[in-house]
């Protein structure tokens, strides 16, 4: 530890991703208070400063909506440059927003918080770092990330690999060349998805090793065309409003009702929203792709055909086929991914009909035999949303570590208070939107709810809130009513926590975004209903003027 004596702050940030800037901004220069930010990354960008795998992009409604929304001049000056941004691109944003906004005085780098404990007499946090240093502080705002702790799979015999062995999560920064390489990927969703067919434009070879196969629709990148930015700018009030009501998404979202269309309509709609590319099969064909089942085996059976329309081997076809139902995993969006299999470079293990067995220094043993490679990519994803909070494992009330506090259920109150863990607030924590949210947007919207509590306790002379466990189980049974009424839970994937062996099986998202923000607003209006308070034991800061 340090010998520095620990730094006292009126509120403390972990990360410095979309989530951790805009409260590092909010809280400093909207409430004037004083904050420290912390990342163990040694620059801002969060999820992007770690994802620089070769073809990451982001995998939702881009440029210009997945970016912050809180200022118009940043929306004036930052040119975008195609429709599905590219992952360096959001990064070059993220570095100039740090600027813009004098962020970086105030974020230490290269240093994890590996600690954080609850003091109750002084109602204060104190977290420790990678460096050793200390930190206190009222207010611990965990911006933590939901796509932090990469996730290894602990095949026999992986580590006696002896060619170089890249995380997509955890990228170098130094370029990586394929070229004469035979290069093996494990792993199928948006990451190993925007990667295969990069890789594939120079390895030798690309052998890729899918446990499950995905739904993706082509994204349809393109340069913005001229002009296309000033027409967001100018109406940018309206469309962030409408991003607020529609569940993050910019654009409006189909009323048609499926049952008012022939067979032969429906199929031509789902050509067009094919065509169209992005999301729009999912959210624009007809209401309830996600909820109505009938609908939706049509529209995996839509995908399905299109997957065996691409691939010109149907054997291959065959195992890129998925029997689940569509997007109730993480709907990808990509760039010529099923295109890729056509070329005679790439070749597909389907690990349902033979899995790996074991690793030998040059390659990848299956059941039905070796597989030579050169290099070793594993595209296997994250412990998503709950992973990187459980990783610092914070100590609340009477040292309850959250680990213990989370062995069975991710119990949250609004996804981002616990039970335990006074002056706690998780950005984009388990059972908020998060992930199913624009997050830019969702981040904002959090911190300001934040600012919303921060401001009722200093306004009453209260020192610290948390939440009920009545609020929290509450909640639970909200979340878990919501997720039923959709085909979400029905499948295996990182949303309900069935990607990480043993962990709490649990739909992670609250699925319906906009309602999820008007409940926070309510929540704030209406005196915190489901909080307790404590008074301050300690002197109060006047509040900030706003
Ligand atoms: O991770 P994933 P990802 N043996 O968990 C397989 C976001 N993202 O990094 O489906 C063999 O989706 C696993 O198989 P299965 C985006 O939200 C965002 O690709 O579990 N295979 C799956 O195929 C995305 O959803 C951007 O059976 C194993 C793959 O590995 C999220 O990140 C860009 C395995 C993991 O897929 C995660 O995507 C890119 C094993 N032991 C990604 N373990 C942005 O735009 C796992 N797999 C912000």
């Amino acid at each position: 530890m340090s010998e520095e004596p620990t730094a006292q702050y009126d509120a403390i940030v972990i990360g410095a991703g979309f989530g951790g800037l805009y409260a590092l901004h909010h809280l400093r220069d909207k409430m004037g208070l004083s904050v420290r930010s912390f990342d163990g990354a040694s620059g801002v960008g969060g999820t992007w400063w770690f994802n620089r795998y070769p073809g990451a992009r982001v995998d939702a409604p881009s440029s210009p909506f997945y970016a912050f929304t809180f200022s118009q001049e940043l929306v004036d000056e930052w040119d975008w440059t195609e429709t599905q941004t590219k992952g360096t691109d959001v990064l070059a944003y993220l570095e100039h927003v740090a600027e813009r906004f004098d962020l970086l005085k105030d974020i230490q780098f290269d240093s994890f918080v590996e600690d954080a404990r609850y003091d109750e007499a002084t109602q204060r946090w104190t977290i420790e770092t990678s460096q050793g240093d200390t930190a206190s502080a009222r207010f611990l705002i965990c911006a933590t990330g939901a796509l932090f702790v990469a996730n290894k799979p602990d095949y026999p015999g992986i580590d006696d690999f002896a060619g170089d062995m890249f995380h997509t999560g955890r990228w170098p920064h130094e370029p990586v060349s394929f070229e004469g390489k035979r290069v093996g990927v494990i792993g199928t969703g948006s990451s190993g998805v925007q990667a295969i067919p990069e890789i594939a434009k120079t390895a030798d070879h690309v052998t890729v090793f899918q446990r499950t196969p995905q739904y993706s629709l082509p994204a349809r990148n393109r340069p913005l065309a001229d002009g296309e930015l000033d027409e967001y700018r100018q109406d940018w009030g309206k469309l962030r409003e409408s991003m607020n009501r529609r569940g993050g998404w910019p654009f409006p979202v189909s009323r048609l009702k499926a049952k008012d269309h022939t067979p032969e309509q429906r199929w031509e709609r789902y050509e067009e929203m094919w065509e169209r590319g992005g999301m729009h099969l999912s959210i624009n064909s007809f209401v309830g792709v996600l909820a109505d089942e009938e609908l939706n085996n049509e529209v995996s059976y839509f995908v399905r055909s299109k997957i065996h329309e691409i691939v010109d081997d149907p054997e291959t076809a065959r195992k890129l086929t998925p029997d689940y139902h569509f997007a109730t995993k993480r709907l990808i969006l990509d760039n010529g991914y099923f295109e890729t299999y056509n070329r005679d470079n790439v070749s597909l293990v389907d690990l349902r009909e033979d899995p790996i067995e074991s690793f030998t220094p040059t390659s990848v043993m299956t059941a039905d035999g070796e597989h030579p490679i050169d290099m070793l990519v594993l595209a296997t994803g994250f412990d998503a949303v709950s992973g990187s909070m459980l990783k610092i494992n914070p100590q609340g009330r009477g040292g309850m570590r959250l680990a213990d506090k989370w062995d069975q259920r991710f119990d949250t109150y609004l996804g981002m208070t616990i039970a335990g863990f006074p002056n706690l607030f998780m950005i984009h924590g388990p059972t908020s939107p998060g992930v199913l949210f624009t997050m830019p947007l969702g981040g904002e919207r959090q911190t300001q709810w934040i600012d919303a509590c921060i401001r009722h306790l200093d306004e009453n002379g209260l020192g610290a809130m948390e939440p009920t466990e009545d609020a929290e189980a509450e909640w639970d049974e909200e979340i878990i009513g919501l997720a039923n009424r959709t085909l979400y839970p029905r499948t295996k994937s990182w949303y309900t926590g069935a990607n990480i062996p043993g962990k709490n099986r649990q739909f992670l998202a609250h699925p319906a975004g906009s309602r999820y923000f008007d409940h926070l607003n309510e929540i704030a209006e209406g005196g915190f209903e489901g909080f307790t308070f404590e008074p301050a034991r300690t002197e109060v800061p006047e509040p900030a003027a706003d």
